[in-house]
Parts: structure tokens; sequence; C-alpha cells
């Protein structure tokens, strides 16, 4: 029997003395150590008491109350239960959709009055700051899952206006998947993983999705944009956002303006290439998240320009698609898009779960001056939304939880229901009443007016024909992109129906390619090794051959010529001319742009004159995929000792493959010689060999990637 052992064992009553035998201070904390060696960090004048959620002092939280120190736990331990039973609690449902988020706070501000369109009370005054919070997410894959999935991101705007919430519940892609709100579940089934595997899990790449898919015509134009490269985005600061569908502004007259919102990121958009994401996946898989944290923190704030596309009714009736079908847009050459405001995201969540889980976006959370339209996909969406917030949060009160709560003033007489914070005080509970004169009624005046739209039509199940045309945006997305961009649609396509096992589902949807741009379908049937070329897929209308190409679908063709925002991973070695380095820093900071260090060790580099350089990243932790460029500042030897390391001969092989800009010494020689680049150098290379060829190298990095390289 052991010392201990005979101390404590069989019917010797627990020690009533809780005195710790053993009392030190470790990092500032008072710590005692327990009758067990059990680290207790005992309150002092600086630290607050421990209690249990009843506020109850708690004077032991390591050990449970036992009869004998090696005996049974005792029921009465309400301490332990309690904490127990809220810790068994602690999950709610993760949304259906979109599961995978981050949300941050900021403001919006508007630049111009939009009276004339709108009585909206956000929409009156320049300047105004309204409190907002938006959350970004992906759709498909499950809260845990990695950030760099090929798919959608949501982009969910709520602000708090003095009128009452309005949630903007978009997307980073202007059209969507389906046309009526019946096929929602079905697609979503289809895009999730199998619920016989359970997988795959986060990705469209498999059977069940490209099944769904190729049988829905509709869904055409959608799968252009996803397979192109606004579905990889670098980061959330560099995406687009759109609320998809046509809305309606109402000003003060009850005259109508359709309205399509955009917002458009100050920093410009950038994706990154496939084979970037999916390593990215493994390196970092709460890259975006952190990226925005990042940003935040160091006071870059992320910034958008919100864009309203207005036009009437005249133009909806003559414009070549109807204005309520979510599977098109309006491109912007032909209804420019406004720019009326800013949104500026400068406020992290003091807590996830608090703030970014329990968000609850609506699309029917609207203020007098907006209003719906019947986009068949919005009308559905407005009964979803409310309904699956009651099933993820438990109850009708998730209003009050603060991040839902209104901002302004709001008085009703709901009450009760699962954890109600603030029922109506006094004795009146109804309306109309006589013993509260001054208790909420409505106003004709102030109150939220439907538009007076004219409805009538006979009762069916029926879809307009004015829907039907399924293929010719798809094909006007499609060639508005750069060669870059058109083969980087054309790999996901092979990519994802490579992983398709079933033929026939990928002969379908080379048939519907046939229907978008033959080039594309046989590009794709070529790299799918299918012999023979189906035909095209019936068309309930002919692909349109006549519509004008739209650049501002492209991404490449948009700019943003600034590094601003972006990181240069910085490649260092013991040795290094810190004097370079330096100069580097300079210029990316000018830039406005951030610099890792990236080296053998996380405790840095120690340069030829001597100083010490921290790193950010030891190499293998830090691949180049987390950098939008590269520098390699080595020294000969530490060249010749990194080109020993796979994780730096993948650094520079993968920069190059990845089309990034990479800058380096001359003594980098041997590294680029053991990773087998060295003959490929080329213009997008730049050598470190004189104090101008630093801004040389931040000025190329405004092209953000060298896409001359592409074989
Ligand atoms: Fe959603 N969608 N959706 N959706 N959606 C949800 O609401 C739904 C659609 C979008 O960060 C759910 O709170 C239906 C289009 C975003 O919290 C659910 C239909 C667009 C978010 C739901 C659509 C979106 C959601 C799941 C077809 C872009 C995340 C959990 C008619 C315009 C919001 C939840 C957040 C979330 C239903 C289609 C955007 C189930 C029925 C189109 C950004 O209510």
């Amino acid at each position: 029997m052991s010392k201990k052992d005979s101390t404590t064992h069989g019917n010797v009553p627990a020690a009533p003395n809780r005195k710790p035998y053993k009392q030190a201070k470790f990092n500032d904390q008072h710590v005692a150590f327990g009758r067990g060696g059990e680290v207790h960090q005992t309150a002092d004048h600086e630290h607050d008491i421990m209690t249990t959620q009843q506020g109850t002092p708690v004077s032991d939280d390591q050990n449970t109350l036992r009869v004998g120190a090696r005996g049974p736990a005792a029921l009465e331990d309400f301490h332990f239960r309690e904490k127990l039973f809220h810790f068994d609690h602690e999950r709610i449902p993760e949304r259906v959709v979109h599961a995978r988020g981050y949300g941050v706070h900021g403001f919006f501000e508007l630049y111009e009055p939009l009276t004339k369109y709108s009585n909206a009370d956000i929409l009156q005054r320049k300047g105004e700051k309204t409190p907002a919070f938006v959350r970004f997410s992906t759709v498909a894959g499950n809260k845990g899952s990695f950030d760099l999935a090929r798919d959608v991101r949501g982009f969910a705007v709520k602000l708090y206006t003095k009128e009452g919430n309005w949630d903007i519940v978009g997307n980073n892609i202007p059209v969507f998947f389906i046309q009526d709100a019946m096929k929602f579940p079905d697609l979503v089934h289809a895009a999730k993983e199998a619920p016989d595997r359970a997988f795959p899990q986060a990705q469209t790449a498999h059977d069940n999705f490209w099944d769904f898919i190729s049988l829905m015509p509709e869904s055409m134009n959608m799968v252009m944009w996803i397979m192109s490269d606004r579905a990889i985005p670098r980061s959330f600061r560099f995406m687009e956002g759109f609320g998809v569908h046509t809305f309606r502004l109402v000003n003060a007259d009850g005259k109508s303006t359709f309205v399509k919102f955009h917002w458009k990121p100050k920093l410009g958009m950038q994706s990154v290439v496939w084979n970037e994401a999916m390593k990215i996946n493994g390196a970092d898989p709460d890259y975006h998240r952190r990226d925005m944290w990042q940003a935040i923190e160091m006071g870059d704030y992320p910034e958008w320009e919100l864009g309203m596309q207005l036009f009437d009714e005249d133009f909806a009736s003559k414009f070549d698609f109807d204005v309520l079908d979510a599977t098109k847009l309006i491109p912007e050459e032909e209804v420019p898009v406004k720019i009326v405001g800013r949104l500026v995201l400068d406020r992290l969540v003091d807590n996830f779960f608090a703030e970014t889980e329990q968000v609850a976006f609506c699309t029917q959370n609207i203020v007098p001056g907006v209003d719906f339209t019947n986009d068949p996909l919005l009308q559905g969406r407005n009964f979803s939304y409310l309904d699956t917030q009651v099933k993820r949060l438990g109850g009708p009160n998730f209003t009050h939880i603060p991040v839902n709560a209104p901002k302004c003033p709001f008085h009703h007489l709901q009450q009760d229901g699962h954890m109600a914070m603030h029922n109506p005080k006094g004795r009146v509970n109804y309306e109309p009443n006589s013993h509260q004169p001054g208790g909420p009624r409505e106003s004709v005046e102030k109150g939220f007016h439907s538009y007076h739209a004219n409805e009538n039509g006979e009762k069916d199940r029926v879809r307009s024909e004015s829907f039907a045309d399924h293929y010719s945006q798809a094909r006007q997305f499609y060639l508005s992109q750069t060669p870059v961009e058109q083969k980087h649609l054309a790999d996901a396509l092979i990519f994802e129906l490579s992983k398709v096992e079933i033929e026939i589902i990928r002969v379908r949807m080379v048939s519907h390619l046939l229907n978008i741009d033959e080039n594309l379908a046989k590009t794709v049937a070529e790299q799918l090794g299918m012999r023979q070329m189906p035909k095209a897929a019936d068309a309930a209308m002919p692909t349109r051959m006549d519509l004008q190409q739209s650049p501002a679908l492209s991404i490449l063709k948009n700019g943003p010529d600034s590094f601003k925002g972006r990181k240069i991973g910085v490649l260092m070695s013991d040795g290094a001319d810190g004097q370079l380095f330096e100069a580097l820093s300079k210029a990316a900071s000018q830039e406005g742009a951030i610099i890792e260090v990236v080296a053998p060790t996380i405790g840095g580099v120690i340069t030829k004159d001597g100083k010490h350089v921290k790193a950010q990243q030891k190499i293998d932790g830090g691949p180049s995929v987390l950098y939008d460029a590269v520098a390699l500042i080595v020294s000969a030897d530490g060249a010749a000792s990194l080109a020993k390391m796979p994780a730096a001969r993948d650094f520079v092989t993968d920069a190059m493959a990845h089309f990034k800009f990479m800058a380096y010494t001359a003594e980098a020689d041997a590294l680029f010689v053991a990773a087998g680049i060295r003959t490929k150098l080329d213009a997008g290379c730049v050598l470190l060999n004189q104090d101008k060829a630093v801004n040389d190298f931040i000025s190329k990095c405004r092209m953000l990637r060298f896409w001359e390289r592409t074989p």
C-alpha cells in the first residue's frame, strides 16, 4: 500500500480540514496544493469568489463531495450537479444550413438621404451611423467544418435602426440554385452529407449533390458561380455580398422602387486557387475567421459600401428575365449600382456563443420604407427563418437576447413563454384597454404599411413561364470571365464531377454544359475521360446567344490594384540580411500590408548584424498557402539547411504553383535547387539585390497573382 493510500483508505472520514498544506505563487496567482496534490487557485482581494449559478460561494472546485477519499459521491453535492447539468446542456441545435459562421459588430453610415425612394428612417440622414451585426458563413458544412470549402458564403447583416431591426440576409453570390422555396429542403439534403454514410461533409463533390443539380436545370446559373473562384474567397474581407432577391423601397407617398442590394468590399475582391484551398483547410481550418479576427484586432477595420440597383416597373417589364426569379441577376452594366453608404466592422464579439451562435437573422425583419416582392423564394424564406429560430433558440423570446433585441424603444403586449426576460409591467396585457392610456397603440402615421400592390390570379401550383430560361445567364457569366477564370471554372467542374461515382450523373451535367458553352462542355467531357459526347439537354427555352458580356461579373477584371490588407510570409534564417528585412517591412506597412516571419524555429532568427527577429510561424506550421505573397530572406547556410526540410521546399514550390509573387535574396539559391524550381523563376520573382527591388516587389504584389505563370 502506498503512503498516500495509507492515509486515505477505507473508512477514514474525508478530511474536514480543507486547508491546503502548501501555498505558492504561480504566474501571480495564489495557488494552493490540495491534499492529493491538485491545484487550487484561491480567491484573494484581486479575485472574485467563485459561486454557483444561485450565487452560493464555492469552497472546492476540484473534488466532488464524497464519502471517504476513495468512496462514493454524495448526491447532495449541488455544486457538482449544477456544474455537470449546465455543461450537459451547453449545445443548441446548429443551423440546418450556414452552421459555420463568424459574427462581428460594426456600423452602417449613410452617404446621402434616399428620401426620394424610401421613408425608411435609416435612409434619411447623411452621415448618420446605425449599429450593425454581420455574420459570415459557409452553407453546407457543419459547425466545426473548415473555412475553405468550395461553397457559397452567407453575408447576413442586421441593422439596428431607430424603427426596428432590418435584416438583409444575403450571400456572396447574387443568384440562387432554385426558384421556389419548396425545393430548398431537397437542395440542402442533397448538398449535405448523405444520410446513410454521413459523408462527405462540407463539400458538394459527391453524387447526391450533382444528381439533384443535374435534374434541376434552373440551378445552372448558380452552378457557374459556385464553380468559379467566388466560392473560394481569400477571406470574408475580399468578397462581395448580395441581397439576391428583388426588394422594394417605398417612399412617403407610397411610391415603390424595386431594389437589389450589393455590398462592395473596399479592399477589392480576391480568391484563392483550389489547390491552395485544399491545403489551407489542413494548415489552418479557421483561416477566414482568424483573418477577420486579426484585421479587427489590428484596427484595420473591414469595410464595404452598400450599393443599390434601383429600377421601376417599366424596366422590370422590359428586362430580359423576370426580376422575381432569384436564379437571375440584373447586370450592373444595365442598371448601375448606386453607392449609398458604408458598412464598417470594428468590434469583435465578447462571446462567440452569446452573439454569433445566438444571433437570429430573419428575412421578414424589415422596416417601414422597405418591402418584399413576390419572389417565391423570398416568400418561402419569410416563413422559414422565424420558424428555425424557435427551434434553435428554444422559444419565442429569442428577441430578448441582447444581440437580437432592437436598440430602439419597443412596446408590445406579447408576454410569457420560455425564458421571458421583460414582460409588460402592470395590469394591462391586452389592447384595446382603458387602464393604460399611455400604453402601446398602433400608429397609422408611423407604423409599417405594406406596399399597396394589386394582386390577383388563379390559385394554383404553378411556375411562371417567365422563369423558364435556365441557360442564358449561365452562358453570360461564363463568357464574362477572363481566360484564367474560365480555366478555374472548368477545373472545378472536372474536380467535382470526378468525385461523382455514377456515370450517368456526369453525362447529364455535360449535357447541360452543352447548352451553356460548347467549348466548356468539351473540355469537361474530355477531362472526365468521356468517350462519347452526349446530346445537349432538352431546354425549356433555347439559350440566348446575344447577351452582352458583363465585366462586373469577373473578379480579375475588377482590380483592386492594391496590396492593402494582404499578408506577406517572409521565410528567414539565421544570418539573413536584417536591413533588407526592415526595408521590406517598411514598404509593406506603407502599402497597408502586413508581414509574418516564418523561421526554422518559433524562437525566430538572428540576423547577420546580430539582431533578433521574432517569428510568427515555425516553417512546418507556416506554409506559403497562408500568404498572399512570399519573400525569402536567408543566408547561404540558412538556405542549405532549409533545403533539407520538406516544409521549406513546399513553401517555395507551392508559392510558384499558386501564382504568387516571390521576392528572394541571391543566397536562396540552394533552396530553389532542392525544390526543383531554380530554372522556373520568372517575372513574378524579384531578386532583392538593391533597395529599389523592395518597392518593385510591392508594386508587383498589387496585381495579387502572377497569372502569366498559368501553363
Ligand atoms: Fe437561407 N436559411 N434559406 N438563404 N440563409 C437559413 O436560418 C432558407 C437562402 C442565408 O448567419 C436558416 O437561422 C430557405 C437564400 C444566410 O445566421 C433557414 C431558403 C439566401 C443564412 C434558411 C433559403 C440565404 C441562412 C438556417 C429558400 C441568400 C445564415 C438557420 C427559400 C439570399 C444566417 C437559420 C446566419 C440561414 C432557410 C435560401 C441566405 C433554415 C427556406 C436565397 C446568410 O431558416
